[in-house]
């Protein structure tokens, strides 16, 4: 048998309760098949990036998943937590209950417009960055290099991290 891959999944939330959605999310992770969750990030409050204007801040945190999937029935399972959480898909950027990116699978490189990886704008976002730095602080983004280089040059702005026990902000 084949050691299990490493995923890098994003989590994101600013609708109906976000910080329930975000502990959902991480069972439900840990509940996909042939997978278990082997980090959690703490969760950050950070300002939308880009969609309609006046949304309300998200939560983002990201998960490691050991899987034995393929990264394409890894998507498939993503998506299904997304819809059992209620995610509806109106407009583009638009505000959502939850969303799942997959953002890195060991060290695979892919541009089918269907599941590109890396994910195509992790190595430029903070709200991914921070909390991906925390759980794999030596990572590699697979031709884009160490991710502390892109952490370097993306400061944490109109974020904050939450206080694992409370949520309170920090
Ligand atoms: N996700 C987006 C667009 N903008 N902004 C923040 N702060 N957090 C997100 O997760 C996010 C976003 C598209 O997926
Ligand atoms: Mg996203
Ligand atoms: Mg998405």
């Amino acid at each position: 048998m084949q050691p299990p891959a490493r995923a890098y999944i994003g989590i994101g939330s600013n609708l109906d309760h976000p910080v329930d959605q975000v502990r959902r999310a991480f069972a439900a992770l840990n509940a996909i098949p042939a997978s278990r969750c082997v980090a959690q990030s703490p969760l950050y409050r950070t300002a939308a990036v880009g969609g309609p204007p006046n949304q309300p801040d998200y939560l983002n945190a990201v998960a490691a998943l050991e899987t034995a999937l393929a990264p394409e029935d890894l998507l498939t399972a993503l998506q299904a937590i997304e819809t059992a959480q209620g995610r509806v898909r109106t407009v583009p950027w638009g505000p959502r209950t939850l969303d799942l990116d997959l953002l890195l699978y060991d060290q695979i490189t892919r541009a089918d417009p269907e599941l590109t990886l890396p994910h195509p704008w992790l190595h430029q976002r903070a709200f991914v960055l921070y909390p991906l730095h925390d759980i794999a602080p030596m990572l590699m983004i697979p031709g884009r290099g160490p991710l502390t280089q892109w952490l370097a040059q993306c400061p944490p702005l109109n974020m904050a991290r939450l206080d694992s026990q409370t949520h309170a902000l920090r």
